[in-house]
């Protein structure tokens, strides 16, 4: 039985169940985000991040190498494609979505999330700058997109997996795409929308969307945030480490730890 340590929003998570669906491999979902699942999470992933699978007892923790392990165990339908380097190139291109896109839509988007209402502003110059970026990374998705269907050609890969959960997060954040500058990601975010898999999971973080938020009693961390490597990465090259520095010391930034769960820096 294959169980997925997940939860209905993190893109790194829709990314693995997109996989998933595709393949058509059957599995049980649990929302380890959630505090009542945290200790479980952790004894599977000490970082205690989602996704996490778990194949009859065999743990893998990371959505790049759950996608790969789930390829290498259920090979067909593929999602990454054949030849060295085309593998090479779709394996690029999730990348930039996991470390540069991902880490964008975070640290924008911290003053929408239901879970955690902030009622403070965000730093000057923040959404300026994921504004200017957010552009600029997906005309590179876009031109890298050519003229095909999807990022390896006439079917949807790894690289369309990882990237529809970012881009379809975009539009509640006021950041809109340019019928110019990326119509032919604009093109493309449609045709994934009309794909089976991706109506059905959509339609269930809609559901899960719902049934955790509409009665004001969610059962997620409220206040602190958990600052992975990558998402402190952009921040800073914006200049924006005082703010960071104020959020820890306010309490409300915590860093995830490989001895177990997430903590305060220590000093
Ligand atoms: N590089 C990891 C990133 C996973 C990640 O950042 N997961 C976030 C959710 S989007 C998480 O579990 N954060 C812990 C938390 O918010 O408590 C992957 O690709 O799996």
């Amino acid at each position: 039985m294959i169980r997925l340590y997940d939860n209905p929003f993190s893109p790194f998570t829709r990314k693995v169940r997109l996989v998933l669906a595709h393949k058509g491999i059957e599995f049980e979902r649990i929302d380890a985000l959630a505090k009542h699942a945290h200790d479980a999470l952790v004894r599977v992933n000490p970082r205690a991040e989602v996704p996490v699978l778990d194949d009859d007892g065999f743990v893998v923790v990371e959505s790049a190498c759950i996608v790969a392990y789930l390829e290498d165990r259920f090979p067909i339908p593929a999602v990454y494609p054949s030849g060295a380097r085309a593998r090479a190139v779709a394996r690029a291109l999730e990348r930039l979505c996991d470390t540069v896109f991902d880490s964008i839509v975070h640290d924008v988007s911290i003053w929408t999330w239901p879970t955690h209402r902030r009622e403070d502003a965000p730093p000057a110059g923040l959404l300026d700058a994921g504004r200017r970026d957010l552009s600029e990374i997906a005309e590179r998705f876009d031109s890298a997109l050519g003229e095909s269907d999807f990022f390896c050609g006439s079917a949807p890969c790894v690289a369309d997996f990882a990237l529809f959960p970012h881009l379809s997060s975009l539009k509640p954040l006021g950041v809109l795409l340019d019928e110019q500058r990326h119509a032919r990601l604009l093109a493309w975010n449609r045709r994934m929308r009309e794909l089976p898999i991706v109506r059905a999971d959509l339609e269930s973080v809609k559901r899960m969307a719902f049934e955790r938020f509409a009665t004001g009693r969610h059962p997620y961390e409220a206040t602190k945030i958990v600052w992975r490597g990558d998402r402190l990465e952009w921040l800073f090259a914006n200049g924006l480490h005082d703010w960071w520095a104020e959020e820890l010391r306010s309490g409300r930034a915590v860093v995830p730890s490989w001895r177990g769960g997430a903590s305060r820096p220590r000093g």
